[in-house]
């Protein structure tokens, strides 16, 4: 008999646990966190981009109640700086997320590629109503189907080619300038049909081969151009906004799923707040006083370079903009790579972009 006793005893208790349990998890409040949260960032914490990354991070531990504590890896460091495996590595866990560019998520997501069809997109308000329209909806659904959930658009900038031989103005004026580009196909079918001779390389090796001149030049927006010093190798940059590479917060799926709702917000609402922040950073002093007040104003922070070019052109360099003509000439020679890649984006997304822009 006290047999029995015991063992309904030890039944209910049994069944008390699981109970308790079952009403933890549901609340959350057992959920169980990782110590830490691996970032992937291509970029160092002095980039504009960085400072986004760091942003993100601390927002997400200060209304987290330091629940969640994420750590930004720089430098592609959990890749051995092979920049474009960052959504791969994501989309499996072995990353939890990611500040990344447009450009390396491309291997996985081909739709990124729409950002990167030359002289498309060319201004700040063309490519707001991109991201905040149905063109960013269509990206982050791409993504959703590869196990990555896209958080928020963040920004890395619209890509200016700088060099050390001349000043850039024309198509021939790149014929055979050695060039690094990041090792996506689009990028190499770019320059190709311009006449260059392209040379893709990680980000991590660029800077390198900058300093022993393997090559020319290179492309980068001016939040990667300021804090590299990119006036110590190369004395000319054309300033064409040929293309753009926004930045996405984006997660791991699977884990994102496992989060409590209160966490999945406190993280979401994070993102939107640090890609502002980090957008503003990338344009300020190339959209009037539009960033830099907007960083004064909501972020209580001010720019250390307000006015990139005229800070490039104090270092020495020669900084060119083109006339109508002249970007014309680029327009022209860069089309017949629309033949290619337009089909690769996606038709429906091509037009969806065009309507975007329109609106
Ligand atoms: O590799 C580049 O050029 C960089 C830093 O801009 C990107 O990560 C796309």
């Amino acid at each position: 008999m006290n047999r029995r006793i015991a063992h309904l005893r030890y039944t209910l208790a049994l069944a008390i646990c699981f109970a308790v349990a079952i009403v933890f998890s549901v609340n959350g409040e057992a959920a169980d966190f990782k110590k830490e949260y691996k970032m992937q960032i291509n970029v160092g914490p002095q980039f504009y981009w960085g400072m986004g990354a760091q942003k993100f991070s601390d927002l997400v531990k200060e209304r987290t109640n330091g629940q969640i504590n994420i750590k930004p890896y720089w430098g592609s460091s959990l890749l051995k700086g092979a920049q474009l495996k960052s959504a791969q590595l994501v989309a499996n866990g072995v990353i939890d997320c990611a500040m990344e560019s447009t450009i390396n998520i491309s291997p996985v997501i081909t739709e990124a590629n729409i950002f990167s069809l030359p002289f498309f997109i060319n201004n700040f308000e063309n490519l707001d109503k991109m991201e905040y329209g149905e063109t960013g909806k269509a990206i982050f659904k791409a993504m959703d189907a590869k196990g990555l959930v896209g958080l928020a658009w963040a920004e890395n900038g619209f890509r200016q080619v700088t060099n050390s031989k001349l000043a850039i103005r024309t198509p021939a004026d790149v014929k055979g300038l050695r060039l690094r580009v990041v090792g996506s196909p689009i990028f190499i079918d770019t320059f190709r049909q311009l006449g260059a001779d392209p040379v893709n390389m990680n980000w991590g090796d660029a800077v390198t081969a900058f300093g022993q001149g393997v090559v020319d030049g290179q492309e980068n927006p001016v939040g990667v151009l300021v804090p590299v010093q990119i006036w110590q190798y190369h004395k000319y940059a054309t300033f064409w906004n040929y293309l753009v590479d926004p930045v996405i917060i984006y997660w791991n799926k699977k884990q994102w799923n496992q989060f409590p709702p209160d966490i999945q917000k406190a993280i979401k609402d994070s993102a939107e707040e640090a890609g502002i922040f980090e957008k503003a950073l990338c344009r300020a002093g190339l959209d009037g006083d539009k960033s830099l007040n907007l960083l004064k104003d909501r972020f209580n922070h001010t720019m250390e370079v307000p006015e990139p070019v005229k800070f490039m052109e104090s270092k020495g360099m020669t900084v060119t903009f083109l006339t109508d003509d002249e970007r014309n000439a680029f327009i022209d020679a860069t089309k017949p790579l629309y033949e290619k890649w337009v089909p690769k984006i996606g038709q429906a997304l091509y037009k969806q972009a065009m309507a975007d822009m329109a609106n």
